[in-house]
């Protein structure tokens, strides 16, 4: 008992000292023991391989401030109008509409006659005569995940799986004896978390108990790295090239989700013209990385014309280590070992000096002094910094160059190797299958080598940034004028910016990027309204409220759209520019000469000064629209052009087209957003002007509807709801303000009371088919 007691006392002690280690962050680092010293080499235990996780050698990562401080942009930047809440019914005035069916070519049995505005769903398939397996393919393109891990090179090691055939210890308790802090956990065959296989989060000084006490005031630990991570998104084994995560960069365009090489040609013809490694000369950055992609190999020198030398990095030896010595116009330098020096960079240099796919196993610091003596040292060196994507040292931004002295820090590192031991990884498992400390995740450094450490975060640490589609981004990243997360979180004036790069810039690709990136994104103006067509003068007191919303100011919904058939106000719908019109499937049918499209339409009968009725060219509907179930609720209005010209439109500012959401990852559970339509209230009763109201998207649609809920569907609002109307648009907006059509109003049940949201066709799930119909460039603004 006593000498229980001693123990305990000595480990309290001990973990005391180590909490306040500068190496905070690797506390509670998962389930292995996290060696405090670098080299996994002459483990003690049963296991004979030694490289297999990459060693913890890069010295510590100042880290002042682990807990990036959430940017807080708001979170809901979408109420666009006064008040959220609306709440009062005032029965609507306008009984008109006696409820002309919402479904229209129905010819079999209508599942739901009663609700007049939004349908309701069936609940019971009951005599329809389909049986009940509905299309089997509802949707050809999934933009999400890319599930092949993008690696450029071969990959050497196929590391099948292979259900490890006598798992050494699988049970509970692996050894109690003699927890080495330095063992890797034993066999737990390759677990995307190993939650399991030690009990103890803290691995550093266990002692001889099983579950060493935490130290005093860390009662509240972060969470555990582990959990850092959404096993159910690691699924989809992102990497930097998933571009429902990402953006592309401007040498790659997004298509199904997956970044592809675009053509040189494809890059436009603006910026510096730069030198290749091959002495040729390339109009720009972006064309010349166009070239590497495709060949997957460096092809980018330097800038400006090939009179001047190129750059070249050089692998040197000093002792067991590798450092780098490159040469430019300013001369031999090393590389600085300081600050920006990390995985990313060591990475670049594994791959483009060493052929390592998978990138380096460690970067490390060293002195100047610590140089192996016999080799003309360059007399500077010069900072560099990496995302980690780079084809070669070049493409990173590389800092004026510094003089050294005896013990200025320089970088050395180790490249990865592959281990021979096919299947092991009691940590963190890249999608390229390197193995990474769980403490490098969410980190925004790059540590795998394709960035699947950085996708799936639920918080970040070190300073990194915190994407709302789960991607931590570097500090450095955070308000450079390039938006790096899918909303523009990064770029809002309120994130939090990373720590400053005190050395000044020599050469940096930042600048040709964000000029391309511009140029491109400028191609299309979508979800910003005309500003000068929203009244806003009104007092909140004054707007009238009701059930379903409250009314909209005219033009304060600029995007939306309303469907007249036979003269008869019909649905909903949103304008995507150009000639096109978003609405459900299950308002329209393949008659367009008996469809008219209202325009800057306010009250429903009282058209404004700017309202424009357009004739209908062409009503695409989902081919795999369902009506029974209503999946694929989605059509495309083809509005018909004006005599010879090609628009559809006469120049209109109160009629803005509204963003099509690319990625189903950019808006989730918790937004809220706006539904805009004449719908009904409760009694059934339709609106004359056009309301609105703040729903929020709701998660658990499944335990609603069950087995209702399908592929493309979207949950939003438990109340409130059915004041849309079929067809209409619920939009999100972004923290940089744009507006994105979320959801078309489909279908619900009991509308208006709680625990009832409304159903919507989830409009990203459908964006490859809204390009494939419309054209690219008419749909995306980013990620062309
Ligand atoms: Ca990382
Ligand atoms: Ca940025």
């Amino acid at each position: 008992m006593r000498t229980t007691f001693v123990l305990l006392l000595v480990l309290i002690l001990q973990l005391c000292a180590h909490a306040e280690s500068p190496e905070e962050d690797s506390r509670p680092s998962g389930p292995v023991g996290k060696p405090k010293e670098s080299k996994p080499t002459g483990k003690p235990g049963p296991d004979p391989q030694p490289s297999k996780l990459v060693p913890d050698q890069q010295p510590s990562k100042p880290d002042p401030d682990p807990q990036p401080s959430k940017p807080g942009p708001d979170p809901q930047p979408s109420k666009p109008g006064p008040d959220p809440q609306p709440s009062k019914p005032g029965p609507d005035p306008q009984p008109s509409k006696p409820g002309p069916d919402p479904q229209p070519s129905k010819p079999g049995p209508d599942p739901q006659p009663s609700k007049p505005g939004r349908p309701t769903q069936p609940s019971k398939p009951g005599p329809d005569p389909q049986p009940s397996k509905p299309d089997p393919d509802p949707q050809p393109s999934k933009p999400g995940p890319d599930p092949q891990p993008s690696k450029p090179g071969p990959d050497p090691q196929p590391s099948k799986p292979g259900p490890d055939p006598q798992p050494s210890k699988p049970g509970p308790d692996p050894q109690p004896s003699k927890p080495d802090p330095d063992q890797q956990p034993s066999k737990p065959g390759r677990p995307p978390q190993p939650s399991k296989p030690g009990p103890d989060p803290q691995p550093t000084k266990p002692g001889p108990d099983q579950q060493p006490p935490k130290p005093g005031p860390d009662l509240q630990p972060r969470k555990p790295p582990s959990e850092r991570l959404s096993q159910e998104c690691l699924k989809e084994k992102y990497t930097r090239l998933s571009c429902s995560k990402v953006f592309c960069p401007p040498w790659r365009r997004c298509i199904n989700g997956k970044c592809v090489c675009k053509l040189p040609y494809q890059c436009p013809r603006l910026g510096r013209s730069v030198c290749g490694l091959n002495g040729q000369s390339y109009i720009s950055y972006c064309q010349a990385q166009a070239i590497a992609c495709r060949t997957n190999t460096a092809v980018f020198s330097h800038y400006g014309s090939c009179d001047q030398d190129a750059f070249k990095a050089e692998l040197k030896k000093s002792g067991d280590r590798d450092v780098v010595q490159v040469e430019t116009i300013k001369g031999r330098a090393l590389i600085c070992g300081a600050k920006s020096w990390d995985m990313a960079a060591a990475n670049v240099l594994c791959r483009s000096l060493k052929a390592e796919a998978r990138g380096a196993a460690s970067a490390q610091k060293m002195t100047v002094k610590d140089l192996e003596v016999g080799h003309q040292w360059p007399s500077q060196c010069v900072s560099v910094s990496c995302t980690g994507s780079e084809y070669s040292l070049a493409e990173c931004t590389i800092y004026e160059p510094q003089d050294v002295e005896e013990d200025t820090q320089i970088a050395a590192f180790t490249c990865y190797k592959t281990p021979q031991d096919d299947d092991e990884c009691p940590e963190f498992r890249c999608v390229n299958e390197k193995c990474i400390l769980w403490k490098h995740t969410c980190d925004g450094v790059d540590d795998c080598g394709d960035n699947s450490d950085e996708m799936c975060c639920s918080e970040c640490q070190s300073g990194a940034f915190h994407c709302k589609s789960g991607v931590c981004i570097p500090g450095n990243a955070v308000r450079d004028r390039i938006r790096d997360c899918l909303g523009g979180e990064d770029e809002v004036t309120t994130a939090a910016v990373g720590p400053a790069q005190t050395e000044l810039v020599w050469r940096s690709p930042k600048n040709d990027i964000l000029q391309v990136r511009n140029y491109t994104e400028g191609q299309l103006e979508c979800g910003i309204p005309n500003l000068d067509y929203v009244h806003r003068t009104r007092e909140r007191s004054r707007s009238k409220r009701m059930v379903g919303g409250q009314e909209a100011l005219p033009w304060q919904f600029q995007w939306q759209a309303a469907l007249k058939e036979e003269g008869r106000f019909r649905c909903g719908g949103v304008y995507l520019g150009g000639c096109w019109v978003l609405t459900a499937a299950h308002c329209v049918r393949a008659k367009p000469e008996l469809f008219r499209v209202m325009l800057s339409l306010w009250h429903k009968t009282k058209p404004l000064d700017t309202t424009e009725a357009v004739a209908v060219k062409n009503i695409i509907i989902h081919k795999d629209y369902n009506p029974r179930t209503y999946q694929n609720d989605i059509a495309l209005v083809q509005l018909e052009e004006l005599g010879l010209f090609e628009k559809c439109l006469h120049p209109n500012p109160t009629v803005r087209p509204v963003c099509v959401p690319w990625s189903t990852l950019q808006f989730q559970h918790g937004d809220t957003c706006t539904l805009t339509g004449w719908g009904k209230n409760r009694e059934g009763v339709g609106s004359d002007v056009l309301k609105w109201t703040n729903v929020t998207i709701t998660g658990n649609c499944e335990d609603h509807y069950k087995d209702r809920f399908l592929d493309g569907m979207e949950c939003a609002g438990d109340s409130d709801s059915c004041h849309g109307e079929s067809g209409g648009p619920l939009v999100c907006k972004d923290a940089s303000g744009l507006s994105y059509v979320w959801g078309i109003v489909s279908w619900g049940e009991k509308c208006g009371e709680a625990g009832s949201p409304g159903v919507y066709t989830k409009v990203a799930h459908y964006f490859e088919w809204i390009r494939f119909h419309i054209g690219r460039s008419a749909v995306t603004k980013y990620n062309h």
